[in-house]
C-alpha cells in the first residue's frame, strides 16, 4: 500500500515554543503585520488558556515574531460594516477575546518591536509588563477610523500613564516612539536593539520564573486589583494572600534554602 501523502502543517496564527519554564507565544500573520483577525481572536484565548492550566508553564511571554512589527492593530480589510443586532452582537461577544489576558494568573510578558497600533497596542496593554526595542511605535489610531478602542484600551491606558497622557493619545491618534513610552511608563525596559529584544525579554521572563509561582501568582492578583479598589479592600486582599502564602511549601523551601546558604527550588506548591 502506498503510504498516505503527508498532511500539510497550515502555520497557525498563533505559534507557541517552550524555552524551560517560558512560553513564548508568537503572533504569526508576518505579510500583514500581524493585523489582528479572526483566526488571533479565536486562538490567542485558547493558547492562552491551554498555557494557564499547564504546570510545566511559569511565564508567558508575546511577541511578534517575525514580522516587521508587533502588531499593527485589528486587520482593517476584515472590518465591514454590520448592521443587523445579530451581527453586532456577534461581533461584541468576539470582542471578549482580549479577556483571555484576565483569566491568566501567570506573568505575562508582551516584547514589542516595530508598529504597534490599536489592537495591537491593546494587547500589549493587556500584559503585565512591556519591554520595547528602540524601534517600537505605538498608537491608538482609532478615532480616525470612526471609531473607540474596543479592546480595553480607554480603560487600561489611563491606568498606566494616567489620564491627562491617556487622552492625549487616545484624542490624536498620534504615534509616540519607544523612548517616550517609556518615559511615560507605557513600557517599563527598553532593550538595547531589535536583534536582542527577544533575549532580553526572555531573560526577564526566566528571572520571574524562577520564583516562587504562587507568589508571583498572588502578587500579580494584588496588584491588579489595586487600579479597582480602595486602599482598605486591596490591603484586605493583600493580608489574605499573604495569610495564604504563608502555609506553603515554597515559602518553608525559602526559608531552608535561605539558611542553607542555597538557591531555593520552587515547586508551586
Ligand atoms: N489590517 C490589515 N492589513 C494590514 C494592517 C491592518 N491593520 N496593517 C498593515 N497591513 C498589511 C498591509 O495591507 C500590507 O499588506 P499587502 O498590501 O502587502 O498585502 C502589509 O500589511 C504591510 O503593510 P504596509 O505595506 O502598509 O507597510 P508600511 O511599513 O508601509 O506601513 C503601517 C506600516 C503599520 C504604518 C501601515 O500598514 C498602516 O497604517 N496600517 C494600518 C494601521 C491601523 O490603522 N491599524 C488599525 C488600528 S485601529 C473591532 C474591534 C477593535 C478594532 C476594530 C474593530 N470590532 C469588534 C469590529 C480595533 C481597531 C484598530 O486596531
Amino acid at each position: 500500500m502506498l503510504n498516505p501523502a503527508p498532511a500539510t502543517i497550515e502555520p497557525r496564527a498563533v505559534e507557541t515554543e517552550f524555552h524551560g519554564e517560558v512560553a513564548l507565544v508568537a503572533l504569526n500573520r508576518p505579510d500583514q503585520l500581524n493585523a489582528i483577525n479572526e483566526e488571533i481572536r479565536l486562538l490567542l484565548p485558547q493558547v492562552l488558556e491551554e498555557l494557564e492550566h499547564d504546570d510545566a508553564v511559569r511565564v508567558i511571554l508575546l511577541h511578534g515574531g517575525t514580522a516587521r512589527g508587533f502588531c499593527a492593530g485589528a486587520d482593517i480589510k476584515e472590518i465591514r460594516a454590520a448592521e443587523t443586532a445579530l451581527q453586532v452582537r456577534e461581533r461584541n461577544m468576539r470582542r471578549a477575546w482580549i479577556d483571555g489576558f484576565d483569566r491568566v494568573t501567570k506573568p505575562v510578558i508582551a516584547a514589542v518591536h516595530g508598529h504597534c497600533l490599536g489592537g495591537g497596542m491593546e494587547m500589549a496593554l493587556a500584559c503585565d509588563i512591556r519591554i520595547a526595542s528602540p524601534d517600537a511605535v505605538f498608537a491608538l489610531p482609532e478615532t480616525g477610523l470612526g471609531l473607540i478602542p474596543g479592546a480595553g484600551g480607554t480603560q487600561r491606558l489611563h491606568r498606566l500613564v494616567g489620564q491627562g497622557r491617556a487622552l492625549d493619545l487616545l484624542l490624536t491618534g498620534d504615534r509616540i516612539d519607544a523612548a517616550e513610552a517609556h518615559r511615560i511608563g507605557l513600557v517599563t525596559r527598553l532593550a538595547a536593539d531589535r536583534q536582542s529584544l527577544l533575549d532580553e525579554a526572555l531573560a526577564l521572563a526566566q528571572r520571574i520564573a524562577g520564583r516562587a509561582p504562587l507568589a508571583t501568582a498572588y502578587v500579580k492578583e494584588a496588584a491588579r486589583a489595586a487600579g479597582d479598589l480602595t486602599l482598605a479592600a486591596g490591603q484586605a486582599l493583600e493580608r489574605n494572600l499573604f495569610a495564604l502564602l504563608s502555609t506553603t511549601a515554597d515559602k518553608a523551601e525559602a526559608a531552608r534554602a535561605f539558611k542553607e546558604k542555597r538557591k531555593p527550588v520552587f515547586g508551586g506548591k
